[in-house]
């Protein structure tokens, strides 16, 4: 059962199909433009929509406001500090910024940034600064139907490829995504992170977490590796990043808070060069473009993710949203990730073709069939047309990620979800493909508008 009592609620809407398409054709078949007000389960992300504690709205009143100093930034980098064993701690709003700031001051064109995979806005980040973001994430991570406990593992041979090709000086730093996010929010192992960050010190290369589900990852860790059973999550992470240089982290995942980041390093002069770069493009070094307030919900976020009974929770529901959905024959990403259950859109629709958008199709589907928004990974988000020739290179992937918001939906929510999943399951043949209309060069997702190609959507 939960592990918590709810003590605030909010109505949640309730449309007609009729409206439901009328928004869709609105918006572009792109539910990013949908109006949250017509969408009644709303799984487009895990990010910034938790549910915070009631300690950490009584947090939010003891914000200190002072542009230098505030004692909600200390509060945070205690707690940031003996969490991940950084000295230097850098707020900032929300993740991508960390990024921003890592990438800007780390990476020179031509220089290769390898992940296990890299999540949208981290591969943005690298190739905004003219790098190449390198995915090196062991082959089970791309077969949604292997069931290895950590398919989110770095390959370290092909970390061994890379630097073959390209040498020390086009490497200036190894990220690891805990959870892989963009493989299915599945977890890295300690033995893994211990052998990376080896790999990374024998040639001479730091190691970042992208640490946004750290965790969640701990968790998955105690469950499945008899090496950290009997250990706390604190325990757990801080294994983990006592393995690396630092970590850029979106505290609007594990941090349980609306908005908020920061970047941790151990390095002197790296810290200073991202201070530099924070005063330019975040605000002082204390708040980051953080409200004071903001910064003491993080503080009290970090800690109260670390409880193993809100974890347990957490992780079960998702799990047994997923098992609800593989029970009822609809093909989903094995085993199910922390955060999200990833439909596998090739699966569910073969017969359509990954230049008509299948997994777009599918999220399409969700909204108009029962008002869940679900948001694609695959074509729309990382398929590009080559600069020269315009032909069009396609992900491994095609998935629609249903993230569960942190101690927002229960069980029943989910049911609703499953109900929807399994009356499109057995009506797909009707569903078809999409055409782009309008799409941005930078994370096009956000924006795209397209068109569909008949069927249900039609
Ligand atoms: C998400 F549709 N994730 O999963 P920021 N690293 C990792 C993330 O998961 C992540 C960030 C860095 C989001 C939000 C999101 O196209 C999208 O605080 C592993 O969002 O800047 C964010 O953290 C960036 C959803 C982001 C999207 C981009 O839902």
């Amino acid at each position: 059962m939960e592990p918590f009592k709810i003590k605030v609620v909010e109505p949640i809407a309730v449309t007609t199909r009729e409206q439901r398409a009328a928004a869709l054709a609105e918006a572009g078949f792109n539910l990013f433009n949908v109006p949250a007000a017509l969408v009644t389960i709303d799984l487009l992300t895990d990010s910034g929509t938790s549910a915070m504690s009631d300690r950490q709205w009584a947090g939010i009143m003891l914000g200190d406001e002072s542009y230098a100093g505030s004692r909600n930034y200390f509060h945070l980098e205690g707690v940031v500090r003996r969490l991940t064993t950084y000295r230097h701690v850098i707020p900032t709003h929300q993740g991508r910024v960390a990024e921003n700031l890592l990438f800007t001051t780390t990476v020179k064109p031509g220089d290769r940034v390898p992940n296990n995979i890299h999540f949208d806005t981290t591969r943005a980040n690298v190739e905004h600064n003219l790098g190449v973001a390198v995915d090196c994430v062991v082959d089970e991570g791309y077969d949604p139907v292997n069931e290895a406990p950590f398919k989110g593992n770095m390959d370290i041979a092909k970390l061994d490829r890379l630097f073959a090709e390209v040498g020390r000086e086009r490497m200036p730093l190894v990220m690891l995504t805990v959870t892989n996010n963009s493989g299915g929010g599945q977890p890295v192992s300690l033995a893994n992170a211990r052998a990376t960050s080896a790999w990374c010190r024998q040639h001479g290369i730091p190691l970042f977490f992208d640490a946004c589900r750290f965790a969640e990852n701990a968790y998955f860790c105690k469950q499945r590796d008899p090496e950290c059973a009997g250990r706390s999550i604190e325990e757990i992470a801080r294994a983990f990043f006592a393995l690396g240089d630092g970590c850029t982290m979106s505290a609007k995942k594990d941090g349980l808070v609306n908005i908020g980041g920061f970047i941790a390093t151990n390095d002197d002069g790296l810290a200073q060069r991202l201070s530099n770069m924070l005063i330019l493009i975040e605000g002082f070094t204390t708040y980051g473009g953080l409200a004071g307030r903001d910064l003491e919900a993080i503080a009290l976020g970090l800690e109260e993710v670390l409880d193993e009974r809100y974890l347990e929770h957490r992780v079960g529901q998702v799990r047994r949203f997923g098992e609800r959905l593989r029970a009822a024959g609809v093909p989903i990403v094995l085993p199910v990730g922390g955060h999200a259950v990833f439909l596998d859109a090739r699966r569910f629709l073969p017969h359509i073709p990954q230049p008509e958008f299948p997994a777009q199709a599918l999220t399409c589907a969700l909204y108009l069939e029962g008002g869940v928004r679900g948001v694609e990974i695959g074509g729309l988000m990382f398929g590009k047309p080559d600069e020269g020739t315009g032909e069009w290179s396609w992900p491994e992937l095609e998935l629609v990620r249903l993230a569960v918001p942190r101690r927002v939906y229960t069980d029943a929510h989910l049911d609703h979800v499953v109900d929807v999943c399994a009356r499109l399951l057995a009506c797909r043949a009707t569903i078809r493909g999409l055409r782009i209309v309008q799409r941005a060069d930078v994370l096009p997702h956000f924006t795209a508008r397209l068109a569909p190609l008949g069927g249900l959507l039609a």
